[in-house]
């Protein structure tokens, strides 16, 4: 067995979904053009660089994703995405043996290629629609995976999202994905549950499914929550320039954190960090 595949093997045995407490996963985005950090990290040596500072901070997972899915976004050539996340990994694990990154990719050949490189979580914005192959290289990695709802896709996703009930349509799709995963051969112990915030959803629907939360967290799955610096928080507090969305960034995790949610997935992990720490506490107390 290669070192490579050795270490990565021990950390997945070791990932954290099965510990218990909030767990931060740091947003690193290898692209020229994500929301709100597009370009900053694109080359593997800032990339690396932010990674270490974000696991410095409490991440415990770095997520790696090499194609924006902002609202109107564009896909990018499957070759290019391996161009910039497996450098970027690599670039990672060698200042950081330990690190645990997860791709973010709805494709089989990306994420086997992450794999290969020493990831080991998938998180697919697809939920395994995306590409046929990609249950069977989780089932066989043994890697966790995070579901997520999207209604649409990102060219379009935004353009008038309607829903009768969008927590309980989102509560579906999530158990229905579910199933596909365990009858796929993924292990239940390793799904992973996301409501998509701002992936086909307006202002009352990120809202409604921030609010009720407890509905997802009851279908028996970590549930992970993904609002960091999203347009909604600009929409409410007024603060247009993404990066400055932090504060409101904040209220969300702790919220979702009351709420039952597990997994945070954020851009300002510090900020994140100390506020977890705090509703922890006091839920504790
Ligand atoms: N949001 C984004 C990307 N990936 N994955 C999960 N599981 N949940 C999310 O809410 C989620 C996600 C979008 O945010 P970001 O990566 O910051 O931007 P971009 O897609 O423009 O790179």
């Amino acid at each position: 067995m290669s070192r490579t595949r050795a270490a990565r093997d021990t950390k997945r045995a070791g990932t954290p979904t099965s510990g218990s407490g909030p767990v931060l996963i740091g947003i690193l985005n290898v692209t020229p053009d994500s929301f709100s950090d597009g370009g900053d990290f694109f080359d593997p040596e800032s990339a690396a660089n932010h990674a270490a500072t974000m696991l410095d901070e409490g991440a415990e997972i770095i997520d790696v994703g090499g194609e924006s899915t902002r609202p109107g976004s564009d896909p990018v050539p499957q070759e290019e995405e391996v161009r910039r996340v497996v450098p970027a990994m690599e670039r990672i694990l060698a200042a950081r043996p330990d690190a645990v990154i997860s791709i973010d990719t709805y494709r089989a050949e990306t994420a086997a290629a992450a794999l290969e490189a020493g990831a080991a979580f998938v998180n697919d914005v697809t939920a395994l629609r995306g590409d046929p192959r990609m249950a069977s290289v989780v089932a066989e990695t043994g890697c966790p995976v995070v579901l997520m709802h999207m209604e649409g896709e990102p060219k379009t996703m935004q353009r008038e999202p309607h829903y009768e009930d969008v927590v309980r349509e989102v509560r579906e799709f999530l158990a229905q994905r579910a199933d596909y995963a365990v009858a796929s051969g993924v292990r239940p112990e390793n799904v992973i549950v996301d409501p998509g915030i701002g992936f086909g959803k307006n202002l009352e629907h990120n809202l409604a499914l921030l609010r009720d939360l407890d509905v997802l967290v009851g279908l028996g799955f970590p549930v992970l929550v993904g609002a960091s610096r999203k347009r909604f928080i600009g929409t409410i507090t007024g603060v247009e320039e993404a990066r400055e969305r932090v504060f409101g960034t904040v209220a969300t995790t702790v919220l979702a954190y009351e709420k039952g949610a597990r997994y945070f997935r954020v851009h300002d992990v510090r900020a994140n960090r100390d506020a977890l720490a705090v509703a922890e506490a006091v839920l504790r107390a």
